[in-house]
């Protein structure tokens, strides 16, 4: 199933696949701590984000050159046209990267290159949105931007993900430089925190999407609140029941999000660590809920909606 869709929730390097990880590690002269390929696969069974999280950086020691970025990004943006989609706004945890001495230039030129040639190649339009990492402090975060904000490429906007630990509040610094600069805004709350968290990072944060949000149910006046500010929410169905976020996608809350007014979109996480894409999102959450296509179709609309792009770009988009 291929619905053109806009992908708003896509962390870079969770689309490093195993096969990409052994080819760079052999590229660099990284040793890898595993036995080979299916042992480092056999270790893809989570028990929840810190897990995830913990696989997910130490994988990204094979990542050192500019080539590198550029390989990476290609692949991710050629499995998601053949996806389907149309549009995409990728996550790029830059601190993971200049925290293991590589520069933000050599970073920030790979990955942007990349991104800038999608239109050409695919046909796919497509922005970078830098994430602050939230178990940092929040002033490193700042210093993040502003090393980002030095490097001569195109920024769409910045983000807050990682563990859903603590206070968003140090992280206001730098979602302030980022508006003064005139970014986006987005943030990660709501997957393991509770719905607290999401009205933090709106009324913190000025965020205008949250990523995952779905926790946000346990809060039915916040729930009123995110309809009538259509602040859309990027949910990611199988992200979700690989960390155990939810017991399986039968119980899946999409189609109650919708029928309550919340601009709800289907989106991937890290799709080589979680088993599919963003059209593998689709398909398996349609087989499980028997969603209508027209529900698909609102879906598609709603990505439409919370892509920030232009007018223009929107309505070709739609
Ligand atoms: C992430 Cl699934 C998820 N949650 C929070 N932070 C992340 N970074 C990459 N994947
Ligand atoms: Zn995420």
């Amino acid at each position: 199933m291929t619905i053109p869709t806009a992908e708003l929730h896509l962390h870079l390097e969770g689309t490093l696949e195993p096969e990409l990880i052994y080819t760079l590690a052999e590229r660099n002269g990284v040793q890898l701590p595993w036995a080979d390929i299916d042992d480092l696969r056999s270790r893809y069974d989570f028990t929840g984000l810190q897990h995830f999280l913990d696989l997910y950086y130490a994988n990204m020691a094979v990542l050192r050159t500019e080539e590198d970025f550029a390989d990476l990004t290609r692949a991710y943006l050629a499995r998601a046209a053949a996806g389907g989609v149309r549009h995409t706004e990728v996550f790029l945890d830059l601190q993971a990267h200049t925290a293991r001495g590589v520069s933000a230039e050599v970073v920030l030129r790979g990955v942007s290159g990349a991104l800038e040639a999608a239109e050409g190649e695919h046909g796919l339009t497509a922005g970078l949105i830098v994430t602050f990492l939230r178990h940092l402090p929040g002033e490193e975060a700042t210093a993040a931007l502003r090393e980002a904000l030095a490097v001569d490429v195109p920024l769409l906007g910045v983000g807050l993900c990682s563990s859903e630990t603590g206070s968003a509040a140090p992280f206001r610094e730098a979602f302030e430089l980022a508006a003064a600069h005139g970014l986006h805004r987005v943030a990660h709350a709501g997957e393991e925190g509770p719905a607290a968290n999401v009205t933090e990072v709106l009324d913190v944060l000025g965020v205008e999407r949250v990523d995952h949000g779905l926790r946000s149910l346990e809060d039915d006046a916040l729930v009123d609140r995110l309809a009538a500010e259509r602040v859309p929410l990027t949910l990611c169905p199988l992200s979700n029941v690989r960390l155990q976020v939810v017991d399986s996608l039968e119980g899946y809350p999409v189609r109650e999000l919708m029928d309550r007014g919340v601009v709800v979109t289907v989106n991937s996480d890290d799709p080589a660590y979680f088993g599919g894409y963003v059209d593998d999102n689709y398909r398996e959450l349609t087989a499980a809920l028997g969603l209508t296509t027209a529900e698909l179709a609102t879906l598609a609309h709603h990505s439409a909606e919370a892509a920030f792009v232009t007018p223009e770009r929107r309505a070709r988009l739609d």
